[in-house]
């Protein structure tokens, strides 16, 4: 009979092997992500009888519309780990502000950002949706966590990883030695060791990017977009419109995923999606499999963050795949790259 491997199980023995003097806080950390993903599973997999599918009717600080399975999994997520006396402070993708930890409770070590829900314009459709978390450690020195916190360029994150609800629930996480892929069993209600050390594979398979804005990027986007469709990169195309799941398929079978900025909205000159708990996390992951994720200029693990919310261009995947991206938009992006430069701020890890 195969071993099996807990997701618990796992996490503690990396914490033996590796972080010997660990206080089991990350630890526990991880177990309450753990968690929370089965508690979504449950809220996700039965959307469609609980008539919590469509919309919420408010708008998100997104300027979304917030789907009622956004506010139960962001609400839920808060509320799991508010009490713990594990964070100091949290980042979510549906609110506006940092949430602080209530007073009446501790704060810990570790700052937590969360996207509850993304590509929950999917859901309707039941289409496969995630969860993505980043945890730094705590940099402020206060009583209640701060903004810093949670302001940490990428490179200094101490684990990240998704959950995805489709056909299986999987969590996919990194704490800085290998990415490594569970399975939730729902006879049992635990994640089990499914995808041990993935390397994203050097011969790509897939690429995947929105066609459907060509007439809307910028020259050297649109150039790299035509070099991924030519034979001789033998590429095909997927694209689900949700991350995660986009994501997910390129770690395991290789290739890129890409959201570069465009012109369609001048309020958003950098892309649609978001840094610090959408792309930094899976650049995270990325890298630990062996893969690399930039904003087109540089890696996205130097950005350092100016704002929860900022958006950023994502082009993440096999290595050589991705600086391609890069040099397409060195060489025929010029002006919009001197405006970017001057507004996002990239730091070389000490
Ligand atoms: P588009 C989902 O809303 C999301 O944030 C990501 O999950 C996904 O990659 C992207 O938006 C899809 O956006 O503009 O291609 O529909």
């Amino acid at each position: 009979m195969a071993k099996l491997i807990t997701i618990e199980r796992h996490i503690l023995e990396e914490q033996q092997a590796h972080f010997p003097e660990a206080t089991g806080t990350f630890t526990n950390l991880m177990y309450d992500i753990a968690l929370v993903a089965k508690q979504i599973t449950h809220l996700t997999s039965r959307a469609g009888l609980a008539n919590i599918l469509g919309a919420a009717g408010d708008v998100n600080v997104q300027g979304e519309q917030q789907q009622k399975l956004d506010v139960y999994a962001d609400d839920l997520i808060y509320r799991m780990m508010d009490h713990t006396g594990r964070l100091c402070i949290m980042g979510s993708e549906e609110r506006p502000e940092p949430l602080h930890i209530p007073d009446k409770y501790p704060t810990g070590p570790y700052a937590l950002l969360y996207d509850p829900l993304d590509g929950s314009s999917n859901i309707d459709y039941n289409v496969s949706i995630g969860t993505i978390f980043s945890i730094h450690r705590r940099v402020s020195t206060g009583d209640r966590g701060t903004i810093d916190d949670l302001l940490q360029p990428g490179y200094k994150m101490v684990a990240a990883g998704y959950t995805i609800y489709g056909s299986s629930t999987m969590l996919v996480y990194s704490a800085g030695i290998g990415v490594h892929g569970f399975t939730l069993d729902p006879n049992i209600g635990e994640f089990l060791l499914s995808h041990p050390n993935i390397r994203i594979p050097s011969k790509p398979k897939y690429y995947s990017i929105n066609h459907g804005y060509t007439a809307y990027w910028h020259d050297g986007v649109r150039q790299y977009g035509q070099w991924l469709t030519q034979p001789e990169r033998n590429l095909s195309l997927r694209y689900i419109g949700s991350m995660v799941v986009d994501f997910h398929r390129t770690l395991l079978s290789g290739g890129v995923f890409a959201y570069p900025a465009d012109t369609r909205d001048p309020d958003k000159p950098f892309g649609k999606l978001r840094l610090n708990y959408e792309c930094a996390p899976l650049a995270f992951v990325a890298e630990q499999a062996g893969g690399y994720a930039s904003d087109g200029v540089g890696p996205i693990l130097n950005i350092q963050p100016q704002d929860i919310h900022q958006r950023v261009p994502f082009f993440v995947g096999n290595r050589d795949l991705v600086e391609k991206a890069e040099e397409f938009i060195d060489q025929h992006d010029t002006e919009w790259v001197e405006r970017y430069m001057s507004e996002v701020q990239h730091v070389v890890p000490a």
